[in-house]
């Protein structure tokens, strides 16, 4: 069988390159992969496209306990290697994002790559993840997904990336390689995961027909891991779509996950009005100024109040350390909100007192992940049973508080048991705001401004 490097040479696509002495790309790269910073220059405040987004479970089947289960898995797995290496992950291991690994994905995205045929491509939204790619045809291994693959014959405005490209340059040394002075990008994830391939442009069509031409992508040609979908990135890279769109902003607003609605996604500045569609008052929270290496999404959180008590937890407890540990990230793949173990007790403890419901013993030695659940069977309608409000407290005043879908559902196997969907995670892991708690939320990323928008909204009607 012919090594992967010789298949790569003779399916080159489209890379009219001149030959370069480089014969040999596949040198061992190191394994992580970090963006050096793209300029954030000539960014665009009039470009606006609208995509939409379904659930990963969407139409599939599932109950809503069913629902849950999977998305506390998948939150759990996700947590745990969003931090692979203990205190200071997130932070020096930026781009090590376990999403792409089997059922870490909570949205795709969907959109039209190519011309004359634009042909439809469903990524993962995901704002830990800072490259954007899906596999193409031909490829040497690929696993199997339900679209058909990007067929690179199919499209008239496919072309590579030239070596000497800034988006080549950009990438980090270890994570590009240049083939016949085309650029190949190799990523690999915190599990080994392993994404290679050609570093392409093409045409993107997003709804209501909006095209961008030339937009940078991987051509995944060789993926090997635990990948079950595609990946994109929302993240502070150049590979991500806010990225090469040099878009100012972008938002999502996320239906009920247990509605199989799609849910609209908006990159560059909203053109409405937020307060057009807001239900609620619109809050905005600055983001923690990072290292532009990192990708995650930072914010400042204060403090969480539970019912009438205002958790007596430090401020200290959800800020970002000098080496790296701790932070709250704001995360759109990650289903449940975590906090750390010692938080997540007193939160826990907060909720016990104050439901009136009997409460099922605590599991504190199982490691992270533990949602506490209250029986129900002595009471007619678990829905109607009065539960604290819990809010957020954001820096700049922004107390969020969360309708009571965003934290309580019933168990996801049990029907006589309601739980407070939340979890803890390990005690060095991030606070992750995730998206179970979003839903029916107007999130707005305004990188232009540093800030977080969150607009209550019924993202149906957007
Ligand atoms: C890719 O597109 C070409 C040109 O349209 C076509 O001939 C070929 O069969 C397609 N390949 C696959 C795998 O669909
Ligand atoms: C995939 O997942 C399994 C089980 O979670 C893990 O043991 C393995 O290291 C992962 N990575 C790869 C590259 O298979
Ligand atoms: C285009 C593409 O690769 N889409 C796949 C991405 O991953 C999801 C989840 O596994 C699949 O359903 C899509 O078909």
């Amino acid at each position: 069988m012919a090594s992967l490097a010789d298949w790569l040479y003779a399916s080159t696509f489209r890379l009219k390159f001149a030959r370069a002495s480089q014969k040999f790309w596949l040198r061992p790269f190191l394994t992580l992969l970090a963006l050096l910073a793209w300029p954030a220059t000539s960014r665009s405040a009039t470009l606006q496209l609208h995509a939409h987004l379904t659930h990963v479970d969407s139409g599939r089947g599932f109950t809503q306990g069913e629902l849950l289960g999977r998305m506390v898995a998948r939150s759990r797995a996700r947590a745990a290697k969003l931090c692979p290496s203990g205190p200071g992950g997130a932070v020096t291991v930026p781009a090590v994002s376990s999403s792409g690994v089997i059922g870490s994905t909570e949205y795709l995205i969907h959109l039209g790559i190519g011309t004359p045929r634009p042909q439809h491509v469903a990524l993962e939204v995901d704002t830990g993840s800072n490259v954007i790619w899906t596999q193409c045809t031909p490829c040497f291994k690929c696993f199997d997904q339900r679209f058909p693959k990007f067929n690179t014959s199919a499209s008239d405005t496919v072309h590579g990336v030239a070596c000497s490209n800034q988006l080549c340059q950009g990438l980090q040394r270890s994570s590009r390689a240049c083939f016949l002075g085309g650029c190949a990008y190799r990523l690999v994830y915190g599990d080994k995961s392993v994404s290679m391939g050609q570093l392409a442009k093409d045409s993107f069509t997003f709804q209501q027909g909006k095209v961008v031409p030339d937009l940078a992508f991987g051509c995944g040609q060789y993926t090997t891991g635990n990948f079950s979908s595609n990946e994109s990135g929302f993240a502070r890279g150049p590979l991500s779509l806010p990225g090469p769109l040099r878009v100012g902003s972008f938002s999502y607003c996320f239906t009920s996950i247990f509605e199989s609605r799609s849910s609209p996604v908006f990159l560059g500045a909203p053109d409405d009005d937020l307060t057009a569609h807001a239900t609620g008052p619109v809050l905005s929270t600055p983001f923690v100024r990072v290292p532009d290496s990192d990708v995650y999404y930072y914010l400042s959180l204060k403090g969480i109040t539970v019912g009438k008590v205002r958790l007596p937890v430090p401020e200290s407890a959800f800020t970002l350390k000098t080496d790296g540990s701790g932070g709250t990230i704001i995360d759109s793949g990650t289903a449940i909100t975590s906090f750390p173990r010692a938080v997540f007790r007193i939160l826990r403890e907060a909720f016990v007192s104050q439901v009136a419901l009997p409460h099922m013993p605590y599991d504190d030695d199982g490691g992270p992940g533990e949602l506490q659940c209250f029986q129900t069977d002595s009471v007619p309608d678990a829905s109607k049973v009065a539960v604290p409000k819990l809010i957020l407290h954001l820096e700049g005043g922004a107390d969020w508080e969360l309708p009571r879908e965003n934290y309580m559902a019933k168990h996801p196997n049990l029907d006589d048991q309601l739980c407070v969907v939340i979890d803890s995670a390990g005690d060095d892991l991030p606070t992750i705001i995730g998206n179970f708690q979003q839903q029916n939320m107007h999130i707005v990323y305004d990188l232009a401004g540093n800030k977080l928008l969150i607009v209550p909204a019924q993202c149906h009607n957007m």
